[in-house]
């Protein structure tokens, strides 16, 4: 039987490497932490990061990898922004001799393979992030029942994930009826206009899960504007938990938050140094997250991102 990761490039045991990091926008909170906590290990341990921002587009997404594999780096960090469209860049970089390891984001696992096509998929269970978000619904929401969703970015692992568990967990709690489930786009922005729309639609919507706190705040943005108040009309659940929305939940505006942590560097450069060192590495390298609501808010903001 052959090593799971005999398929893959190896890397070399260095002082110091020229790593890439293919981001896929810099225009939120998370994002930001997130190359923040990249920059930062990367120059802890005197590595070279070559870094780019695809800019929200897919296609620029790919020709930034292939920029990264022509300048011969020696390891990229990848989050994919979707599950589908980065996938050939992550078989040139393996063609060209250069492991990837996904970074936050997955690519489908049907068509790409952990072991094989790339190193390891650093990141949380998105499936569970849902999951937890529906059984809170379930427990504290005894008197609201119909739902919009406002969902990631078409197409991306967490988008994909976040639905699935909160439609599982809400079908079996029963009772409830999620009324519209819609992508915004990971956007506060696009969030605040879909949200708005659906809320038109959708009078009688009492809750709203979105897939990460931006959109989370473009519902609650949406809310106001059409003279609801959010966390007593309607109650507003996201994902993700940066400072904003843990502040927020202490103050009632926000019901409650999975946590994602951005804070990616050290568990990345850490699997990094496994990886050249032959260690085995995971299939996947599971992030743990926490889970805010009015119980903690006011002693987590603290530690928020
Ligand atoms: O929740 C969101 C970001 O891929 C886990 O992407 C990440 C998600 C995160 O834009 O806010």
């Amino acid at each position: 039987k052959k090593e799971p990761m005999s398929d893959l490039p190896p890397l070399a045991k260095k002082d110091t490497y020229k790593v890439g990091f293919a981001q896929v926008e810099a225009n939120n909170p998370w994002r930001i932490a997130q190359t923040e906590s990249m920059k930062a290990e990367a120059a802890k341990l005197g590595y070279q990061l070559v870094y780019t921002d695809a800019q929200s587009s897919a296609a620029k997404q790919v020709s930034d990898v292939n920029a990264m594999i022509a300048q011969g780096v020696d390891l990229i960090f990848l989050s994919p922004r979707e599950e589908k469209p980065l996938i050939p860049a992550v078989r040139a970089a393996k063609d060209a001799g250069i492991p990837v390891v996904l970074l936050d984001r997955s690519v489908d696992l049907a068509l790409a393979k952990p072991g094989v096509d790339y190193v390891t998929f650093i990141g949380s269970d998105f499936v569970m992030q849902g999951q937890r978000v529906g059984e809170w619904l379930a427990k504290n929401a005894k008197d609201k029942k119909k739902i919009i969703q406002l969902e990631g970015t078409a197409g991306s692992s967490p988008a994909m994930g976040r639905k699935k568990g909160f439609d599982d967990a809400v079908k079996a709690a029963g009772g409830f009826e999620i009324v519209a489930s819609r992508s915004g786009d990971f956007s506060r922005d696009k969030g605040c206009q879909v949200a708005e729309a659906l809320l038109k639609a959708h009078p009688g919507a009492q809750l709203i899960y979105a897939h990460n706190d931006e959109m989370a705040f473009g519902a609650i943005a949406a809310l106001e504007s059409v003279g609801k108040i959010p966390g007593k009309d309607v109650l507003v659940l996201s994902v993700d938990g940066g400072k904003e929305a843990v502040d927020a939940i202490s103050r009632g505006k926000l019901a409650a938050a999975v946590e994602c942590n951005p804070r990616f560097g050290p568990i990345a450069f850490e699997t990094l140094k496994r990886y050249a060192a032959g260690d085995r590495v995971a299939s996947w390298v599971k992030v743990t997250d926490k889970f805010f609501d009015a119980s903690n808010a006011a002693t987590e903001v603290a530690g928020a991102y």
